[in-house]
Formats: C-alpha cells, structure tokens, sequence
C-alpha cells in the first residue's frame, strides 16, 4: 500500500469513526423525552379561568413517552411534562390519578398549600390535608422569578394525590390498563410572565435508597415546567 493511499484509508477511518459517535450522542440526546407543552384551555363559561387536564400513571404507557412507553414503559409518570399558562389567570387543575402508593417521607406535602382557598377536592370532596401514609404523587410548583430578573410572582402550590384504591374497572388509556380514576381539582393564580418549575415529592422512583432514582431523577416522567406567558 503506497503511503497516499494509506492516508486516504486512515482519514476515511476517523471521518466515519466521528460520524458514528455523532449518531450515537444524537439517538442518545433523542431518547430524553421531548414533549409538547399542554395548553391551559381557556373557559367559555367563566373569563379568567383556564383549565389543564392531566393525569399520573403508574407505568408510562398512557401518556408522551412514545409507542408501547418508550425507553422506560415500567417508570411511573405524568401525562404532561410542560404546561403552559396565560398571565393574571386562575389555573383550574384537574388531575386524574390512577396510581397506588404508601407514606409520604416529609408529612410537610400532606398539606394543600397555595391553592384558591387552600383547598383542593377529591372525587368531588373538599379537602386541606389528605392522610401522609397513602400518598401516590404531589403536584408540587414553586418558582421565585424575580431571582432570575423576571417579573413573575412568587408561586408555591403543592397539592398531594392520594393513592387510588386500585378495586374499581379497569379502563384502557393508551397502551394501559387502569382503575378508574381518582380526580383531584384545585385552582391557583397566575401573575405576569415567567417559567417555574413543578416535581412530585412523594419518592416514587424506586431503585436508589429513598426511593428518588428512576423516574424521580429522570426529567420528564415527575417533573416539568410552568410557563405563564
Ligand atoms: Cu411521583
């Protein structure tokens, strides 16, 4: 082999050497849940209300992670990742929860904070502390944007989602199977623009000591953003 041609094969090598790697940093960017923010839709009924709908599983069959739950079916998760708000609205949240569940680790997320009344209804039934010892997920949103030089206001709202029973009918939703749903509403008050951030603080991640690996580690299955815009 004269030494051209021997150079001409050493540069073909590392060019698609690099090209593989580019590939595999690109499929390994591409598997982080890449979802669209759910849209508070807006009530015909009542002006300067807007309502999200979302939902917690207990697997990732039924909501963004893809066909048959993507990379992790088996994680628990969030139907939604990123939510959406107009400013200076009421957020009315219904949540329907169809995961099990046990003791919270920090009683503190028993309680209903931050809420319109510092309450929220279960299946219909107005409550401000649920019992800490059947706790499936919280929704938890806190934000401080003046910190990050943005106008928002401070938002704190946490509200815990007890466990579902898990006796009634399954229903199919997606690539799942689920009892019916527990639904859980409540309301909280936007300000002007600015991001925040939500996470469930009942450790439902398995795998790592406290419960906190998996999906409470990974973004996207008990965590998201609030933009108010
Ligand atoms: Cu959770």
């Amino acid at each position: 082999m004269n030494q051209s041609k021997a150079l001409g094969i050493a540069l073909i090598s590392v060019l698609l050497g690099g090209g593989a790697l580019a590939l595999a940093g690109f499929a390994l960017a591409s598997d982080a849940p890449h979802q669209t923010a759910l849209d508070c839709v807006p009530n015909a009924s009542q002006p300067g209300h807007c309502t999200l709908t979302m939902s917690t599983y207990p697997d990732s069959l039924a909501g963004q992670h893809g066909k048959g739950g993507g990379t992790h079916p088996d994680w628990v998760s969030y139907s939604n990742q990123d939510l959406s708000v107009p400013a200076n609205t009421t957020v009315d949240v219904v949540i329907n929860q169809y995961d099990g569940g046990g003791a919270l680790n920090n009683a503190f997320f028993d309680q209903i904070m931050g809420t319109v009344g510092n309450t929220a209804t279960y299946d219909g039934v107005a409550k401000t502390h649920v019992d800490p010892t059947n706790i499936g997920h919280t929704f938890t949103l806190r934000g401080y944007p003046g910190i990050d030089g943005q106008s928002g206001k401070r938002i704190f709202v946490n509200v815990p989602l007890p466990a579902n029973p898990g006796t009634d009918t399954p229903v199919t939703i997606g690539d799942g199977q689920y009892p019916k749903a527990l639904v859980v509403a409540f309301s909280f008050k936007t300000g002007s623009k600015g991001q925040y951030e939500w996470n469930c603080e009942y450790p439902c991640g398995s795998s790592r000591e406290g419960q906190f690996g998996f999906a409470m580690s990974s973004y996207g299955y008990m965590s998201g953003t609030l933009t108010v815009q």
